[in-house]
């Protein structure tokens, strides 16, 4: 009897023991996993720009979509706020942290070198994604993904060409603004100077002026708002993402004017999210240059050929193409962003 009690006794002590150490503290969620199952997980630690438009939102929503718990990662990510200090930070966080593979979205081009070679020292894989960053020691990181910027203003000269011809107004003397994406990044850099080479070869087209809306609604609409006070002439908005395009239509219509293919403004807008869609049936937007943000499997294919130790391509770019207002609408429904 009295041995069964001393049992009893430890019984409970065990178990009054468990409920105090096994349970989370208030705040926390109780782990779905076991460590020693957290241990087989792939650690990717991804340095995100920010969240100031609907492409980035898309991205990020590929992103971890894709690096699930139930495919076998655990995902981090740290949103910078568009602030590439932000981002050497959590860099350097994630070294700590001892992830497996980092991945970052350069917010601008410059000051990479430190803080990759930090993550070089330690061993960790760099996969950059989306924009470039600028070094000398292509050895900072293991591939990029992304789009082919440039290129990208090529096609919003193309795309304006086309336009203007069928307005039949190509002939004509065409005023043109342009709203920058926020300056030293990738997409501003290859949009700004793609269509820039190309803008020589019509001597009948005067670029007013260009400055950066950030590629936020907001301050493209504020920009937008001050182009059009100085400027009482605009023909043409090249918009350098979508958003600021929706900030450059409040700003025209406030003003008493109009947009769109049957518009008194010209707008020729990058990305072609959902909304910019919407927009090109409303006949606000006249064409969109497609710049794609489903990145996640293909930075998950990266990462999958590098745990099985195959070699990668340094360089993947996207293949992308452009939409007229024209189509929107039978195009809306395919499309995923
Ligand atoms: O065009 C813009 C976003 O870097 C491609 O960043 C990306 C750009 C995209 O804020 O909407």
């Amino acid at each position: 009897m009295k041995k069964i009690n001393i049992i009893t006794t430890i019984f409970i002590i065990l178990i009054i023991s468990c409920m105090f150490s096994c349970s989370p503290a208030p705040g926390y969620a109780q782990p779905s996993l076991t460590s020693a199952e957290t241990d087989d997980l792939i650690y990717v630690g991804f340095v995100q720009v920010g969240a100031e438009s609907d492409w980035r939102i898309a991205n990020t929503k590929s992103m971890k979509e894709t690096f699930t718990e139930v495919k076998g990662y655990k995902f981090e990510m740290f949103d910078a706020q568009q602030n590439t200090q932000k981002q050497i930070t959590a860099l350097r966080d994630f070294i700590l942290k001892d992830v497996d593979y980092l991945v970052l979205a350069p917010n601008t081009e410059a000051g990479w070198d430190t803080v990759l070679g930090e993550a070089k020292e330690a061993g960790i894989p760099v996969i950059i994604v989306d924009r470039m960053i600028k070094t000398n020691d292509d050895s900072l990181f293991t591939a990029w993904v992304g789009s082919d910027f440039k290129q990208q203003g090529y096609d919003a000269v193309t795309v304006l060409e086309r336009i203007l011809e069928k307005r039949g107004i190509a002939d004509q003397e065409v005023n043109i603004v342009t709203l920058q994406g926020n300056l030293g990044s990738t997409a501003q850099i290859g949009r700004t100077e793609g269509f820039a080479e190309k803008l020589s070869e019509h001597p009948n087209w005067n670029m007013l002026d260009r400055q950066s809306g950030d590629f936020t609604q907001e301050r493209g609409q504020e920009v937008m708002d001050l182009f059009l006070k100085t400027y009482p002439d605009i023909d043409v908005v090249i918009s350098e993402n979508d958003n600021m395009a929706f900030g450059a239509i409040n700003a025209i219509e406030a003003a008493g004017k109009t947009c769109g293919p049957n518009g008194d403004i010209i707008i020729v807008s990058f990305d072609g999210v959902r909304a910019a869609f919407e927009a090109m049936i409303e006949g606000k937007i006249d064409a969109c240059v497609e710049c794609n943000p489903l990145h996640g499997p293909r930075v998950e294919s990266i990462i999958q050929a590098l745990e099985r130790g195959e070699k990668v391509e340094k360089f993947v770019f996207v293949k992308e193409s452009v939409f007229y207002a024209e189509d929107a609408a039978s195009l809306i429904d395919s499309r995923d962003y």
